[in-house]
């Protein structure tokens, strides 16, 4: 049987009273932003759009040209559609709220409009990480601080693997859903509906040139996962690590898995590596409503009361089974 085009899905979740028109709008206009930048990456060096921006962001990262060329590709398409309130992105000190010229909606937008940019000029997937919340009742002109709400009030996430195929990864709160897109009719298809991630999994992800730098609780989980089947875990464990949040992830929604960048040395002064509004959260919500978890180590990920719009946060996501594993190991030290 043909796919279902997103378009389709998103109006049979409309009539199924799951999304109102605005959500709707919003996604496809996301979903449009993203092909845009899908094309643009696939171009590669032709299209000059490798290398670095000459600039840096609000966390003092070096921005790629392909950095700064996805953050603006979802501004523009996001300012005039009448559905948002105000937009955030992990490349901007601020949130923006949509300009007084503009009709003004109900929704906030926070996005990483690429993820995992180390990988760019490697030519290996990147991707767009996206995140929606109400805007607070009464308010026309949002701030920074009416992003600061816990991701279980996320209302929609996603994001999109530029990889061999661009990918988007949908979840309105309803199931876990996967779409590919169709390059020559230029539409995401619906290729996996109500997607699971098994609850067992015997491959982690992880960087583990930083294990000397983690803490006592990561130390002896890996270091029993490391130990096989002779060890206390009992299985032989496999590793995987991209370094693009993005598939990673996709891989662990795929097969299974869990993902994990936890607090070290290096990090610590700032709460992790991982942004929690832009990479964590959305993340954590769509690995949920596959049936997987995503914790901090000690606290459930959709549960952190946010402080800050950039804020970092140690990651654990992904088969449930495995993400109680390592938090087991967390509550053990504590
Ligand atoms: P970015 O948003 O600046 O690309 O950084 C986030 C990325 C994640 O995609 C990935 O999991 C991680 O950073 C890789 O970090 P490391 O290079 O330390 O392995
Ligand atoms: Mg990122």
């Amino acid at each position: 049987m043909k796919p279902i085009s997103l378009t389709r899905y998103l109006i049979e979740e409309q009539h199924a009273g799951r999304i109102n028109a605005d959500l709707r709008l919003l996604i496809e206009v996301v979903a449009r932003a993203c092909k845009s930048i899908s094309i643009a990456i696939g171009k590669g060096a032709l299209g000059g759009v490798l290398g670095e921006a000459g600039t840096g962001n609000i966390q003092g990262e070096a921005q790629k040209k392909l950095d700064v060329l996805s953050n603006d590709i979802l501004l523009e398409a996001n300012a005039w559609g009448g559905h948002l309130a105000g937009l955030a992105s992990e490349e901007m000190d601020h949130s923006q709220p949509i300009p007084d010229a503009f009709q003004r909606g109900n929704y906030l937008l926070l996005f990483d409009p690429l993820d995992g940019s180390s990988n760019i000029d490697v030519n290996i997937s990147v991707g767009t990480i996206f995140s929606v919340l109400r805007c607070p009742d009464g308010v026309t002109s949002p701030g920074d601080e009416h992003f600061l709400q816990p991701g279980s009030t996320q209302v929609c996430a996603g994001y999109t693997t530029y990889g061999p195929s661009t990918m988007l990864v949908l979840t309105v709160g309803h199931g876990t859903h996967v779409f590919t897109l169709d390059r020559e009719v230029g539409s995401f298809m619906l290729t996996g509906r109500g997607v699971q991630i098994p609850a067992d999994t015997k491959e982690f992800a992880v960087n583990m040139s930083n294990q000397r730098f983690w803490e006592e609780p990561m130390q002896r989980y890996v270091g029993d996962l490391l130990k096989g089947k002779e060890g206390p875990r009992g299985k032989d464990f496999n590793m995987r690590w991209v370094a693009s949040m993005v598939a990673d992830v996709h891989r662990i929604i795929t097969r299974g898995g869990i993902f994990s960048y936890p607090l070290d040395s290096k990090c610590r002064d700032k709460g992790g590596k991982l942004r929690l509004m832009y990479e964590a959260n959305p993340m954590a919500f769509i690995v949920e409503q596959a049936g997987g978890a995503a914790s901090t180590g000690r606290q459930r990920m959709l549960d952190v009361q946010p402080t800050g719009l950039h804020q970092r946060v140690p990651v654990f996501l992904g088969s449930r089974n495995e993400v109680a594993e390592a938090v087991r190991y967390h509550h053990e030290s504590d």
